[in-house]
């Protein structure tokens, strides 16, 4: 008896770790797709940067949440006296970089009898720096606010802060020291990180300033976002999101063009998949490649077939493009499995089991958003399929788009005023009327007549940001909205040029400076990937936005 026991147990335990070692190599190369896009890692390019200002903070009601940075001062002022006597300062970058900031110490008189101390708080835009973080409200870590204590045993001395930064301004407090000497502080440099390399070219002469200035911050962004994978904010969250690099590589595909940087996070989401070979909405790279397990995000994983197909299509890099296939043919499976055979997507099923994300914007209904989105990825799917001559293996996908469509049309569309609607409400949001144009579900007419119906119905939920607004401007362009399409990225991005954005920014409400998704707006990330994509609108359709 007891014998059997043990077997029995030996058995399970056999079962577990053998079912544990299937889990983890869902796709048989797992392991070495993470070596390949360790191996595709880029070498950061290093700038250092010497900042040439200080300045104070002002309040002013029409500044962007209420601060401005205004110079007071060239840098001399501060290395020429003891830091003692002025106690606190701003320097002023210029402009906004991410990386590692260094300052030297210097002795006036006395030999330093103590270790000094500095509260450093590095802030993307004015109002960080002039916002108190605590209490902290917040619904995100704390941690993540660039406020560091920095605690330095030696004068003279050159000190480089350990914790990578992203910021344009500097707060430096001295906050302990002793009176038997005195010291000041010189050289402060900032060594500037990017995987952007090529200067990408300049836009046409006939390019309005208002078009170059977005054009200019946009690259800026999008050079920050691109380190060692393409990243979602150099701030916050400092890491590899699905949807954020679907954006940063169209962007890139038309500046830095740095193709390698696409290749790498591929590799490394497909190498870091689920067990059941579903690419996850988010991984780390440290201490060692990652993923955020648990982290299924429905749009994200479609959106990964997108990107592979673009990747191909901008380098005609088959090799890769074929080793990947597997991974976008098993995403195809998340449709399939919540598609019933009427062609309309469970979205309650879906919304219980995965996490929808398209915008942050409360209470938005997804039902339909993610029904077209579904339908753009099957179409770009087949596509990716048709150049990689694999059609034969996604053979169901034609009639499956047929099908979805007419169920769009059947069950979520308003005939009558020719909007998308969902939801026990019948709600109206801009994300259903977009995501189903970008589906090929309506044709040019029927487009225009949504988006213009949408954009005249003043209760309709509008796009919560930046992330959104990319896809409205897509609608627009795809349905020969060309003037609108302008005019929205004019006004949106040109919005946050007239804010004075040196980056764009995640979050960003026309109507509303201190939205967040995180209840604490300083936390917002200032320099965003996925609001980088102007570049790839203006450069990409010259005739549209550089006329
Ligand atoms: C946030 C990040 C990121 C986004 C996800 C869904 O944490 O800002 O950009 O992709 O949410």
């Amino acid at each position: 008896m007891q014998k059997l026991h043990i077997q029995v147990l030996l058995f399970v335990l056999l079962l577990a770790v053998s079912s544990q070692a299937v889990a983890q190599n869902y796709y048989p190369n797992g392991k070495q797709w993470i070596e390949k896009a360790e191996a595709l890692k880029p070498k950061l390019t290093e700038t250092i940067v010497k900042p040439a200002t200080l300045v104070e903070l002002v309040q002013n009601e029409n500044a962007f949440q209420g601060w401005e940075a205004r110079k007071v001062a060239p840098i001399d002022s501060l290395y020429s006296k003891s830091i003692r006597q002025i106690k606190e300062v701003i320097v002023d970058l210029g402009d906004h970089y991410t990386g590692y900031f260094t300052f030297k110490l210097k002795t006036i008189w006395g030999a330093a009898d103590s270790p000094v101390r500095f509260r450093l708080t590095f802030g993307e835009v004015p109002a960080e720096l002039a916002t108190p973080f605590d209490p902290f409200p917040g619904t995100i870590s704390r941690a993540w606010l660039q406020d560091e204590q920095m605690t330095i045993m030696n004068v003279p001395s050159t000190n480089t802060l350990s914790r990578r930064v992203s910021c344009r301004y500097i707060k430096i407090e001295l906050t302990g020291t002793s009176p038997y000497f005195d010291f000041g502080i010189s050289d402060i440099q900032f060594k500037a990180l990017t995987s952007a390399v090529k200067q990408p070219e300049a836009l046409a002469a006939t390019a309005s300033p208002i078009v170059k200035k977005i054009d200019e911050i946009g690259l800026k962004t999008l050079k920050e976002c691109m380190q060692t994978v393409y990243e979602d904010g150099p701030k916050r969250d400092r890491r590899l999101w699905v949807g954020d690099m679907y954006l940063e590589s169209l962007a890139n595909v038309y500046s830095y063009e740095n193709h390698n940087l696409t290749k790498r996070c591929l590799y490394i989401l497909a190498g870091l998949s689920d067990d059941e070979g579903y690419v996850l909405g988010t991984i780390f790279e440290e201490p060692e490649p990652h993923p955020q397990a648990g982290q299924r995000l429905m749009d994200y994983s479609l959106l990964y077939n997108v990107t592979l197909k673009n990747y191909l299509q901008a380098t005609g890099d088959k090799v890769t493009a074929e080793v990947l296939w597997p991974v976008a043919k098993r995403q195809l499976d998340i449709i399939f499995n919540y598609v019933g055979e009427d062609g309309l997507i469970d979205y309650e099923r879906a919304n219980k089991e995965w996490w929808l994300f398209f915008d942050w914007k409360e209470g938005l209904n997804k039902n339909a958003a993610i029904q077209g989105l579904m339908l753009f990825v099957l179409n770009e799917t087949y596509e990716l399929a048709t150049l990689l001559g694999k059609e034969s293996e996604v053979v169901k996908v034609p009639s499956l788009i047929k099908t979805m469509k007419k169920a769009a049309m059947a069950n979520l569309f308003n005939k009558k005023d020719g909007l998308f609607e969902c939801g026990d409400d019948q709600q109206i949001s801009y994300a259903s009327q977009i995501w189903m144009i970008l589906g090929g579900v309506l044709n040019e007419k029927q487009s225009q007549k949504a988006l213009t119906t949408v954009m005249d119905t003043p209760e309709a939920l509008y796009p919560g940001g930046p992330y959104m607004y990319h896809y409205f401007i897509q609608a627009l362009i795809n349905c020969n909205m060309q003037a609108k399409a302008k005019e929205l990225l004019v006004n949106y991005w040109g919005g946050m040029v007239k804010k004075g954005a040196d980056t764009f920014w995640e979050v960003y409400d026309p109507n509303n400076d201190f939205l967040s998704p995180y209840n604490f707006y300083p936390i917002n990330s200032y320099c965003h990937a996925w609001s980088c994509t102007p570049v790839y609108f203006i450069r990409k359709y010259p005739g549209i936005f550089q006329q």
